[in-house]
């Protein structure tokens, strides 16, 4: 199922393919020159994915409001529905990651059959135990996994249990798990204790995973407890993966640390300890701002990617992890946000591909620290947009996934059918 007119896209990309061959033919021979094949780069960018979550796709808010969009998806399937947009433009988001309970429906086999008739499987599902639910017995507000009182800690296992089996319906193969747990004074919690809550909730957890699935533990440093979080950082994150076992691994979301932190080294660690589940991309300035991916560091995105594509090269052993995007639109259109985004996220993972790791291993070992930061940069400043064009146009998606999607009249076309809501599932994660 097709949501934009095939024929639209057929004749935008009539009219910009020749500009894309050309381009496409002059950075080869420049690639060439520097020993980079270019069908090889191509190949690779054509299999990589990122997911979308759904509720990106939704418009996001601050602590201070919310100011809805247009058209806005009003349940699951609006959602999904938008999320067949952007992966049938871009050819770069073949799935989708849910949140539960934003995306309950009573019939997950066909959210699943309508997922699969535009090209679309489900990643990690999320789990939500920092916000109370309608007619829920115990409350979230002084934490879930980790709190005093076992009623309710046994309340936030049974949703990530009820997590997995509707991941199972869909075939999603990996649970997410953050939680809003922590302090807002000194000496409100007992550090110690509230962790060791935390390991006993989460592996009565890990034993409901199925055999193939692995559980994403994604920590924060701060933000809605300000005081301490209970997973606040890589650290505590790797202890209770290490606690729990092989399946549980960290997620690293770029905006969960501390301003500063070199992130791309945390990869690295946990890449060297089996233990790098996979990523929430977004971008940031200042805190868990979730801006859109690359839009304010590109480099720092690039330099992550230097050590995914590092780590593949040397064929790491079980390096596998898992790409989606976290961000919250509150002053841009979600559809045209996500795909820019996944484009982003899509180009630093090119450029990775174009530092010559012989060349690099050399100035490492030969301590010629200036060539080494050269080597980066030169990867780094070649504009890969060709490759990504030419990725599009292979596969059927759009030359220039922004444009088509303004020129088609989506966001018009579904505002009609779509009332403004207030509230909403625009969550920040
Ligand atoms: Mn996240």
């Amino acid at each position: 199922m097709n949501t934009i007119d095939t024929g639209l896209i057929a004749a935008h990309n009539d009219k910009l393919q020749r500009e894309v061959q050309y381009d496409y033919e002059h950075l080869g021979d420049q690639l060439a020159r520097r020993g980079i094949d270019i069908e090889a780069v191509r190949a690779k960018v054509a299999t990589f994915g990122v997911a979308v979550p759904s509720w990106g796709v939704g418009t996001g808010g601050t602590r201070f409001a919310r100011f809805p969009g247009q058209g806005e998806p009003r349940h699951v399937f609006d959602k999904l529905q938008d999320c067949g947009v952007i992966h049938q433009l871009t050819r770069a988001t073949p799935t989708v990651s849910l949140h539960i309970p934003w995306d309950k429906t009573n019939d997950w086999g066909e959210l699943r059959q309508v997922a699969a008739s535009m090209g679309l499987g489900f990643d990690a599902i999320n789990s939500n135990t920092f916000s109370d639910q309608p007619g829920q017995a115990g409350s979230y507000k002084f934490g879930s996994l980790t709190h005093t009182d076992a009623a309710v800690r046994a309340q936030a296992v049974a949703h990530n249990i009820e997590c997995i089996e509707i991941g199972q319906a869909i075939g999603s193969k990996a649970l997410t798990v953050w939680i809003g747990d922590g302090s807002n004074f000194p000496g409100q919690q007992h550090f110690r204790r509230a962790f060791e809550r935390y390991l006993e909730s989460s592996r009565e957890i890990y034993a409901a995973l199925p055999g193939d699935w692995r559980m994403f533990l994604e920590h924060k440093i701060c933000e809605p407890a300000f005081y301490s979080t209970v997973i606040q950082d890589w650290g505590s994150s790797y202890m209770a993966a290490v606690a729990l076992g092989p399946k549980a691994q960290s997620l690293v979301d770029l905006g969960h640390h501390a301003p500063n932190v070199n992130i791309e080294l945390i990869v690295a660690r946990l890449i060297a300890s089996g233990k790098l589940a996979g990523f929430h991309f977004n971008d940031s300035k200042y805190g868990d701002d979730d801006l859109d991916a690359g839009s304010v560091s590109p480099y720092r995105l690039f330099l992550v990617f230097n050590e995914l594509v590092a780590a593949a090269h040397e064929q790491v052993p079980g390096f596998e992890p898992a790409y989606m995007l976290d961000q919250s639109h509150n002053v841009t259109d979600p559809i045209e946000s996500l795909m820019t985004s996944a484009i982003q996220v899509q180009r630093s993972y090119a450029q990775a591909l174009l530092v010559d790791r012989v060349a690099l291993d050399a100035a490492q070992d030969g301590n010629d620290a200036l060539a080494c930061s050269q080597l980066l940069k030169a990867a780094f400043q070649t504009d890969v947009t060709p490759i990504l064009q030419r990725a599009r146009l292979d596969v059927g998606a759009a030359i220039d996934p922004l444009s088509l999607y303004r020129a088609s009249g989506y966001r018009t076309r579904v505002a009609a059918e779509r009332p403004a809501v207030r509230g909403g599932g625009g969550g920040i994660v």
